[in-house]
Formats: C-alpha cells, sequence, structure tokens
C-alpha cells in the first residue's frame, strides 16, 4: 500500500500521465464477516501492483450495524473500519466518502466479493485519461459469472438504465456497484439518498452537473459467502427495485442537497 505522502496529489491534474492521484476504496458492508477480510487482501494486493495509476492510500470497510465480525475481520486484514450504525447502503457509502479524508478518487465496491478488484484499472482508465468524471463497471456488458446476477435483478437494472437514458441522456447498461469518481466532484452532487437508491442518484445528479459518465466491461463474481439480503429475497428486492426507480424519477423533480463538505 503506498501512502498518501509518497504520491503527488494534485486534483487538478486528472488527465496528466505525470502525476499520480491518490484513491480511497471504500466498502459499505453488512454482515460479511465471511468474506470481508479476503476481499480487502485482494484490494491490498491491487494497491501493491507497480503499475497501478493510482496510489492506494487507504481501504475503508463501513461497518452497517453488523452484528457478526465484520468490523474485526476488515481490520486484522488491514481496512480503516468506519462505524456507521444508522443502516443503509448509500449511508454507508456517504460515511465512507466524508471519512475519507484529502484523496482525489473515490472507488465504491460492495462488500461481498462480488466485484473484482482486479478490474479496477479497467475503471480507472477513462478517468485518467480525460474522458470520463464518473466510470461505473458493467457487469452485463462484461463476464457476470452464472448465478451472479439474478432474472430480477437484470430486468431491474435494465429498466433503470433505460429510465435514466431518458430522463437525462445517460447511455449504460447496468447500475452497478463498482464506481469510480473524483471525491470533490461526488461531494458537490449533494447526494440525498440513503438506501439502494444511491448508485441512480449518482448517475443522475452527474448527469445534472455536466459531468461525463462512462461505463466498462468488468467481471461480477457470485456472492462467496454470508447472507444474500438484496437480490435473493423476492421482498427486498421489490422495495429496493421500487426505491431505485423513485430517485431516478426524484432527482428530475428536486435540486440536490447543498454540497457535503
Ligand atoms: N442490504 C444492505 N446491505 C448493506 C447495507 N449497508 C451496507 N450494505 C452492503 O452493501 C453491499 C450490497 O448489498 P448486497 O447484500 O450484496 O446486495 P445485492 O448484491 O443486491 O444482493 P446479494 O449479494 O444477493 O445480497 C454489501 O456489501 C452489503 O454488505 C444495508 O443497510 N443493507
Ligand atoms: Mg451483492
Amino acid at each position: 500500500m503506498t501512502s498518501r505522502a509518497t504520491a503527488t496529489s494534485v486534483a487538478a491534474g486528472v488527465g496528466s500521465p505525470s502525476v499520480r492521484l491518490t484513491a480511497a476504496v471504500i466498502i459499505p458492508a453488512l454482515n460479511e464477516e465471511a468474506v470481508i477480510g479476503d476481499l480487502v487482501a485482494e484490494v491490498r494486493a491491487v494497491g501493491e501492483l507497480a503499475d497501478l495509476p493510482v496510489a492506494i492510500a487507504a481501504v475503508y470497510v463501513v461497518d452497517n450495524g453488523s452484528t457478526d465480525a465484520t468490523g474485526a475481520r476488515a481490520a486484522a486484514a488491514g481496512a480503516t473500519v468506519v462505524p456507521e450504525p444508522r443502516r443503509g447502503y448509500g449511508r454507508a457509502c456517504l460515511s465512507g466518502a466524508l471519512a475519507s479524508g484529502d484523496v482525489d478518487l473515490l472507488v465504491f465496491m460492495d462488500g461481498d466479493r462480488s466485484d473484482l478488484p482486479a478490474d479496477l484499472p479497467l475503471l480507472l482508465a477513462p478517468l485518467l485519461s480525460g474522458e470520463a468524471d464518473l466510470v461505473v463497471g458493467s457487469r452485463t456488458m462484461g463476464r457476470a459469472e452464472p448465478g451472479s446476477l439474478t432474472p430480477q435483478q437484470r430486468v431491474g437494472n435494465w429498466v433503470a438504465a433505460r429510465l435514466l437514458r431518458l430522463l437525462y441522456g445517460v447511455h449504460l447498461s447496468d447500475i452497478p456497484s463498482f464506481r469510480v469518481i473524483r471525491r470533490r466532484d461526488l461531494l458537490a452532487l449533494g447526494m440525498s439518498e440513503m438506501t439502494y437508491g444511491w448508485p441512480v442518484e449518482m448517475i443522475a445528479r452527474a448527469a445534472q452537473h455536466g459531468l461525463r459518465v462512462r461505463e466498462v466491461s468488468v467481471t461480477y463474481r457470485k456472492r462467496a459467502g454470508g447472507v444474500s439480503k438484496v437480490s435473493g429475497n423476492l421482498r427486498a428486492s421489490i422495495r429496493a427495485g421500487t426505491r431505485i426507480m423513485g430517485t431516478i424519477v426524484r432527482c428530475r423533480c428536486t435540486r440536490p442537497l447543498h454540497p457535503h463538505r
């Protein structure tokens, strides 16, 4: 892991190959003790790659009120644990973003080890070359392992992506968990959605702010352990789907909150 002190940190330098930007990886986690240690180790291994174009300053696991050993296992694997007892996927992501301090980029990925940290360079490339401001990893365009996405997830994500295209002109094939954005851009979006609407709010608000949203193909793995909280549960899936669609429409009709600092 490269410390921030050893990396040149110039936020305005995105697009300049001579500047090595810093990144914080933020992992929201609720009862993921079975997999969180391995995931943090994978992220740290990617951080050690000599040719990684950014310096990973820290890995933040936001422990969202877990009742198992998620926090302890994340810490043992080398993550900085951010306690966020108020439940909600979006709330956990925002707490991680606010805790991350003065880094250039924020990387978000799920805590169930479905996203592949080794794909990080693919997500970074369009942002570092100056072609994009928010990059998301499409699982449907890439390689989703059999069983990693349920049919209802695929249909729901497709509908959400069409709605985003219709209302915001953003062309995406998926609403994924793996994302990269400049920290200052994220905080300027004034994010307010605290549950599963967070990813679509990020995309909608980014489009409203004139940020360029791009997707790249990534690999998506089947949850390696622990209990499925959303996609494997019909009621939770309907609740999440309703929240996601409602957020897309709400963002079209309302102004964002004041920027976070
Ligand atoms: N459900 C839920 N997940 C949370 C919460 N806070 C953080 N998370 C984490 O958010 C990530 C996404 O949730 P998942 O349970 O993987 O949702 P999913 O990928 O749609 O479905 P499954 O993987 O089948 O459970 C995981 O890392 C969770 O541990 C929360 O309040 N509720
Ligand atoms: Mg999952």
